[in-house]
């Protein structure tokens, strides 16, 4: 008898369905559903009652926890140095991550010196440098002023940097990839507090410090933020966490994780930028060419399928969904294309999300597995033109000391077995 997936549109080499499939066309309905069993047609329960129905649970929480079954998502810490107390980072689990927010609790983290425990009642923001009037604000002062929420992602500009590596590692979505999350921030728009402080008209740019131990420095020109960069204080509807900056954070759309300086304690008004280490010896990239470039702002526009990703298995050959996520630092995410081939042809995949101005985009593509080894990729496209490149276009200008900036095409390999590993291709 023929497989009736076999009747499903080919949009691309090896197996590639057209995404309209997804749209209620019948991946389910001509019996192609990917899992799940025949009911039997009375309306007895066809199973045993089982434990959890036969008595009343535990009752409402102050603050949920989630099911003790999805403990398995965590976040995948790096290994602490013990001559930098505090220093490193967490890694967010993308592979088991659907939609396009990262929970509070999984968020990576990033951090210089560890989290500092501040108490929002003796924190302050000052606002100082080349104002009319400088300024210093409390927590409670700040609650009352005019918020905004916006849904944006944030990385870290050495994420997916080992990819620069010449030999490809074993890694998962998350140990690769990890550092990028997304969030709805809520806050003041910086530009209502720098009004309010009247900025004098020789500051180019703004100097944003942090209160824990690294003393964390960025520079930032004036015109970003004066554009839509955010004073945050919320983080998906509660207080920003303390791994992110509790009691308040600097978001800087769009551009490079260091920028979101946590722990916000000063911004001072400057004539030009205030070189600090973390912009000078850290988060400047050394090209192929040996230059070095300073204030590399923008994330690129970059894709990754999180699933089937790298340590994975694919356990039957037939019918799988292809799915990840898409983010550009210049805009929203117009197109991703995805190869079960290697990169020899592409089909556009269904992109999901409403926003995605700055934000993770969910992408999905049925595809058809018949065994055999091959290369799944995935390349994204923005609206300002911009093209995921491959890994060789990006390191024939980036070269392979820097570990900053990787956005080139992620290649996961499957083999006949059914097992998923970073490659290079
Ligand atoms: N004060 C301060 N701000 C900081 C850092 C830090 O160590 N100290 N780390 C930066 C880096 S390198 C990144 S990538 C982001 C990470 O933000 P997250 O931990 O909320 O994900 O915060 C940035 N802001
Ligand atoms: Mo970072």
């Amino acid at each position: 008898m023929s497989n009736p997936i076999n009747s499903l549109e080919k949009v691309a080499g090896n197996g590639l369905i057209n995404r309209r499939h997804l749209l209620g066309l019948g991946l389910g309905g001509a019996g192609l559903a990917i899992t799940g069993s025949v009911m039997a047609a009375d309306n007895a329960l066809p199973f045993e009652i089982p434990s959890w129905s036969r008595q009343p649970g535990p009752g409402a929480s102050g603050y949920g926890t989630r099911s003790s079954h999805t403990e398995y998502m965590q976040r995948l810490a790096g290994n602490p140095n013990p001559v930098y107390p505090g220093g490193g980072s967490s890694r967010s689990p993308l592979q088991y991550l659907q939609g396009t927010i990262t929970p509070n609790s999984l968020h990576f983290e990033r951090h210089h010196a560890g989290i500092p425990a501040i108490d929002p009642a003796g924190h302050k923001l000052v606002i100082n440098g080349l104002v009319r009037q400088p300024l210093s604000f409390n927590y409670e002062d700040l609650l009352r002023y005019p918020m905004v929420s916006k849904i944006h992602f944030l990385e870290c500009s050495g994420n997916s940097g080992s990819l620069f590596g010449a030999n490809a590692s074993d890694g998962t979505a998350q140990s690769l990839h990890g550092l990028v999350s997304c969030a709805e921030w809520t806050g003041i728009p910086l530009s209502t507090l720098l009004d309010e402080a009247g900025v004098l008209p020789e500051a180019s740019w703004i100097a944003a410090v942090g209160a824990d131990a690294a003393s964390m420095g960025r520079s930032i020109p004036i015109n970003k933020a004066l554009d839509d960069v955010l004073l945050a204080l919320y983080q998906n509807g509660e207080p920003v966490r303390p791994g992110q900056g509790y009691p308040m954070r600097l978001f800087v759309p769009g551009w490079e994780g260091n920028l979101n300086v946590k722990w916000l304690t000063q911004i001072k008004l400057t004539r030009g930028p205030s070189n600090f280490r973390d912009e000078t010896s850290k988060y400047s990239d050394t090209m192929a060419d040996r230059s070095s470039l300073q204030f590399t702002f923008p994330m690129g526009c970059k894709s990754l399928i999180t699933s089937p990703s790298g340590q994975m298995a694919l356990e039957r050959r037939g019918l799988y969904q292809v799915t990840g996520i898409a983010w550009s630092g210049a805009g929203s995410i117009r197109r991703v294309e995805v190869s079960a081939d290697g990169g020899q042809s592409w089909a556009d995949a269904l992109i999901e999300s409403q926003q995605s101005d700055r934000a993770l985009t969910r992408f999905r593509i049925p595809w058809q597995w018949q065994g055999g080894s091959t290369v799944l990729q995935s390349r994204a496209t923005d609206d300002k033109g911009n093209v995921q490149p491959t890994r060789d276009a990006l390191i024939a200008t980036n070269g392979l000391i820097n570990r900053y900036h990787y956005h080139g095409i992620q290649s996961w390999s499957v083999v006949d077995s059914g097992e998923v590993r970073n490659v290079y291709v």
